[in-house]
């Protein structure tokens, strides 16, 4: 039985443990306060212990933790942060809708696969776009990740399709009615250095963030959630999925087809993201032991960094600038931190033990790079317990030192952005945990 089902089929049991009532902060109509970035002023605040059961038990053993603790931090991160998401589809109808074997002068195999999202014959589908060294014996280690733009903003190829999908405004590009224009071809190619990743024996794979559910509210009415409504229901409810939990599910359903394809090592397969998408990669990464590397760069506030520091992005504020990303019930910590029954770092600890690798610009204190590299930091005593090993850092490193332990950590000069440079570290981890 692999850890996700153990840690599913408990997590249950647990649900009922831990509901809490809403914090002092909880008044949607009220705006938040505007973002605090002084140290000296980061309320006093307690981590959650990772192993401490919610009865107050001690976890003692690996034991305790892989077969009760994680499943009930798993259950808690469902219930109170992300939402709970529908078991996947059975339908195994993945389709190569485009092939090209010289892709990129030859440099790899290029693939368009739609991979359905229901089991409905006309639901929705998402379409990967993945690539693979030709100069590599398969199976491939693969990089596997949402893009924010479609598929087509991520090379200039002119044979990748263009989305259909929702795709965000950008008065640059002349988009003003969320329809994707041959002008954005290639406009976020340099998120997406695939001849650079490629030459270092890795895959890509990316698949538009809209095709699973498109990055505005609208009480979910689009994107996918209303496929999995029960009878006459017309939202989720608030321990139900919200758009991070729907991607995150769309991201372990591109692994269900990434096991059927014999040219990708389904064992090497890590999963990255930047920013909101980075908080999913963190997610998937917890709910789905089939990805071997997690790796989040800028995730910040939901993802790597700490909530309870409350330091640039806060819950209150991430909750009112996005309120579909996260479950109904995060809302009951706006402004209330320390009444979460989790904080971030027991998001990381749920990756144990496999390797991850949380990434920070100094110049992005918005995601909070401190709260980043303590949140990693705190996610030791589990690795520890699992026999996994340390950080190999007692303090946050100087930036472009990467601490290339289990838990990595890595901050670099410059802003909010992932581009070659980031994309390399994240290669050189890989080469030492994935390869
Ligand atoms: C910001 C948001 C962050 C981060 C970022 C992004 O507006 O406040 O949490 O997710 O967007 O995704 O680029």
């Amino acid at each position: 039985m692999t850890r996700l089902t153990t840690c599913k089929s408990l997590a249950a049991a647990f649900l009922g443990v831990a509901i809490l009532t809403g914090g002092a902060g909880m008044t949607l109509a009220q705006q938040p306060p505007a973002a605090n970035y002084d140290e000296s002023k980061i309320p006093a605040y307690e981590l959650p212990d990772s192993l401490t059961f919610a009865n107050g038990d001690k976890v003692k053993t690996a034991q305790d933790w892989t077969t009760k603790r994680c499943a009930e931090v798993l259950g808690l991160f469902e219930t109170h942060v992300y939402g709970k998401a529908p078991a996947h589809p059975k339908n195994k109808d993945f389709r190569v809708a485009k092939l090209d074997p010289k892709s990129l002068d030859g440099l790899a195999t290029r693939k368009e696969v739609l991979i359905p999202l229901t089991d409905r014959e006309d639901g929705p589908v998402m379409r990967a776009l993945l690539y693979t060294p030709n100069n590599v014996p398969p199976p491939v280690p693969l990089f596997m990740g949402l893009n924010f733009r479609g598929n087509y903003t991520t090379h200039a190829d002119p044979t990748i399709t263009l989305t259909e999908a929702w795709v965000y405004n950008d008065n640059d590009l002349g988009i003003n009615n969320n329809r994707a224009v041959e002008a954005g071809r290639g406009s976020n190619a340099d998120r997406w250095p695939y001849e650079a990743i490629l030459k270092r024996g890795y895959g890509v794979m990316t698949i538009h963030s809209s095709d699973i559910d498109p990055d505005f509210h609208d009480e979910f009415k689009n994107g996918i959630h209303p496929y999995y409504y029960k009878e006459g229901q017309t939202k989720p409810a608030d321990d139900e999925w919200g758009s991070i939990g729907a991607w995150a599910w769309g991201l372990s359903r591109a692994m269900d087809y990434i096991e059927t394809d014999r040219a990708v090592d389904a064992k090497r397969v890590a999963v990255m993201g930047h920013s909101r998408l980075g908080k999913t990669a963190l997610w998937a990464g917890a709910l789905d032991p089939r990805f071997a590397l997690v790796v989040s760069n800028q995730s910040g506030c939901g993802g790597a960094a700490l909530s309870r520091r409350a330091i640039g992005e806060t819950i209150w504020r991430i909750n009112t600038s996005f309120p579909h990303w996260f479950c109904g019930n995060y809302k009951k910590y706006n402004g209330a931190e320390n009444d979460a029954p989790v904080d971030q770092h027991m998001l990381i600890a749920l990756i144990a033990p496999r390797p991850v690798l949380v990434c920070s610009a100094e110049g992005d204190q918005w995601a909070d790079p401190k709260g980043e590299y303590l949140s990693a930091k705190h996610a030791e005593p589990v690795y520890q317990l699992l026999g996994a090993g340390a950080m190999a850092a007692e303090e946050m490193p100087k930036p472009n030192q990467l601490v290339d332990s289990v838990i990595g950590y890595h901050i670099r000069p410059g802003k909010h952005a992932v581009g070659l440079a980031d994309w390399m570290v994240f290669c050189d981890f890989a080469d030492k945990h994935m390869k």
